[in-house]
């Protein structure tokens, strides 16, 4: 049988246990899982902030996770079609922040949104660690 690939996107900025839930959940899915990592330029776009951390840094922390096989920039939204297509995945994962928001992909891949671990966001590491 052939290896099952997953991928899933994301900033992963201030990388916390809550992106390593849903990478670890993610791999879980499959047997490979590759991980698009939003560009500065897209994460600006998405969030009208800065990222803490450059998308070269970000790069390098996701893809040293034991359970994360390959890691690429993700440029653009609107390029969910391609990433799944070249990368040959089974499955796509999301956050469930984001459900439904993909499902117009479920004619190439299978479409997960999977729960976001309570408590933790970067927002709010941030907010903690200037306030201190
Ligand atoms: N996440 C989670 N639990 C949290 C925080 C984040 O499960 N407490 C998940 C998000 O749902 C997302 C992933 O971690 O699936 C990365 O989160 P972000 O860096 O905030 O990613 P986002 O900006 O939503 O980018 O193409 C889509 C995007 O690039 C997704």
């Amino acid at each position: 049988m052939t290896d099952r690939t997953v991928i899933t996107f994301g900033t992963f900025d201030v990388l916390h246990v809550g992106h390593l839930r849903i990478l670890e959940r993610a791999r879980a899915l499959g047997d490979r899982l590759v991980v698009g990592v939003s560009s500065d330029a897209l994460n600006r776009s998405k969030k009208g902030r800065d990222a803490v951390f450059s998308q070269a840094e970000r790069l390098a922390l996701v893809g040293a996770l034991k359970v994360v096989d390959d890691v690429f920039v993700e440029e653009s939204l609107d390029l969910k079609r391609q990433y799944v297509v070249s990368h040959q995945a089974h499955t796509l994962v999301m956050g469930d922040d984001w459900a439904g928001r993909f499902d117009f992909l479920s004619d190439v891949c299978e479409v997960v949104y999977l729960p976001r671990t309570p408590s933790v966001s970067t927002t709010a590491i941030i907010e903690r660690i200037t306030s201190t």
